[in-house]
């Protein structure tokens, strides 16, 4: 027995060790006046040095960075760790001050990934405030790319300012070739020169928790929320707000088993932007199957058509969506039903709902939860079952339409929140 225990003891030991020693911490901040050898706060590198290891985290303090590129050669799937320094969560005490903590590291232009097995995390931030990372530029770049067809990254609480103009020359925020397996969660992109996402080749890819606001479109230059095509299949879109995005349509995409979710699509008052395809489409001659279109909220839209609609394709399905005060409402090549409406046209639905009016908690506010329960959804299996806020759809007996899941849980449904209701951490 005795033998038996020492020798487990020796076998965690081994086990153990080598990740001990190979997990290393390094250290970033700009205006650092040590060595310079990355090894704590006082001796930190002013930027992330130009090779990085696998299984290592990089923390990076507040203060202002460039463009970089992450392109170390992937080992197995090994990940490289990089975060935003804060208070909860910054490796070693040597020479750290709060005050490298509680801001944001901007990098002032495009940042790259172009290898696989990265995890990239801003560490703070929700809504439209408190990011840990920025990325933002002057110029015409994109801000966010995955390039030569890289795969397991996930990029989390960052915020991506663009400029906000259309030059005609490709503006977008994020842009990925290829790109497989990516997540993007809890991010804030705003004030894009073009497309807040444009996808290309992409697959099998989640974009989550994400407040986008504002992207700019002319007649030559057409922009979309998210542009997505030339093979993007599988890939989710859910528990986003998508404020003030004009052009063709808000999400638009082609391809197979396409998930979106939980949104809200939302227009302020006086905005003059409108969407010509539909709010969630394709564009003319494009082929979307095996779409699902589950709960999500569409608010003050305009344009010839800000309904569901897809080119060619078939076996879509839309179920338990909600319009509000929406222009020409039109379905087209998507199965939907138990959707709810109120002055945004009348539909040939079975199960339609039509409401007696503003049904939010705070339109004044853009605070989009439902005030009383809606009549009863179509119940879902997990994941459609959970709401952004992590309210457990039809948990209380009635399966709500639109993103917010009404009379459940520990939030209460009247009290007014943050703008778009995005105050999940
Ligand atoms: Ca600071
Ligand atoms: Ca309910």
């Amino acid at each position: 027995m005795r033998r038996l225990a020492l020798l487990n003891v020796l076998l965690l030991i081994c086990v153990a060790v080598p990740n001990l020693a190979m997990a290393a911490a390094h250290y970033v901040r700009s205006g650092a006046a040590g060595n310079s050898s990355g090894t704590d706060w006082t001796n930190a590198w002013t930027a992330l040095p130009s090779t990085l290891t696998r299984g290592d985290t990089y923390y990076i303090a507040d203060g202002s960075y460039g463009s970089y590129t992450f392109n170390d050669a992937a080992s197995g799937s090994t990940k490289i760790y990089v975060k935003k320094a804060i208070a909860s969560d910054h490796g070693t005490d040597t020479g750290w001050l709060s005050s490298y903590g509680d801001g944001q590291a901007v990098f002032s232009a495009t940042v790259y990934f172009t290898t696989s097995y990265w995890v990239f995390d801003g560490q703070t931030g929700s809504g439209k405030s408190g990011y840990g990372f920025k990325i933002t530029t002057s110029g015409a770049n994109k801000l966010l790319r995955f390039d030569n067809t890289p795969s397991y990254i996930t990029v989390s609480r960052v915020e991506m300012q663009h400029r906000g103009i259309n030059t005609e020359s490709g503006d977008d925020i994020i842009y990925t070739l290829g790109a497989k397996y990516i997540t993007v969660s809890r991010c804030y992109l705003h004030d894009a020169g073009r497309a807040p996402i444009l996808l290309r080749g992409t697959t099998d890819s989640i974009f989550e928790y994400l407040y986008v606001a504002r992207n700019w479109s002319t007649g030559t230059e057409h922009s979309e929320g998210i542009s997505a095509y030339n093979g993007t299949h599988r890939n989710i879109v859910r528990h986003s707000v998508w404020e003030d995005i004009t052009g063709t349509g808000v999400l638009m995409f082609d391809g197979d088993g396409w998930e979106i979710y939980g949104n809200v699509l939302f227009y302020t008052p006086g905005f003059t932007g409108s969407v010509g395809n539909g709010a969630i489409a394709t564009w003319t001659g494009y082929s979307v199957t095996n779409a699902k279109v589950y709960n999500n909220t569409f608010v003050n839209l305009k344009g010839w058509n800000t309904g569901l609609s897809f080119d060619l394709g078939g076996s879509n399905k839309a179920y338990n969506n909600l319009w509000y005060n929406c222009e020409r409402v039109k379905f087209g090549n998507v199965s939907h039903d138990y959707d709810w409406f109120y002055n945004s046209g009348t539909q040939s639905e079975t199960h339609a709902q039509y409401g007696a009016g503003d049904p939010f908690v705070s339109s004044a506010l853009y605070n989009y939860r439902l005030k009383s329960a809606t009549a009863a959804g179509l119940a879902l299996s997990s994941p459609y079952n959970i709401d952004m806020e992590g309210k457990v759809r039809g948990s209380d007996g009635v399966w709500d339409r639109g993103a917010y899941e009404y009379g459940v849980g520990s939030i209460n449904n009247t009290t007014p929140s943050a703008p778009g209701g995005l105050t999940v951490n």
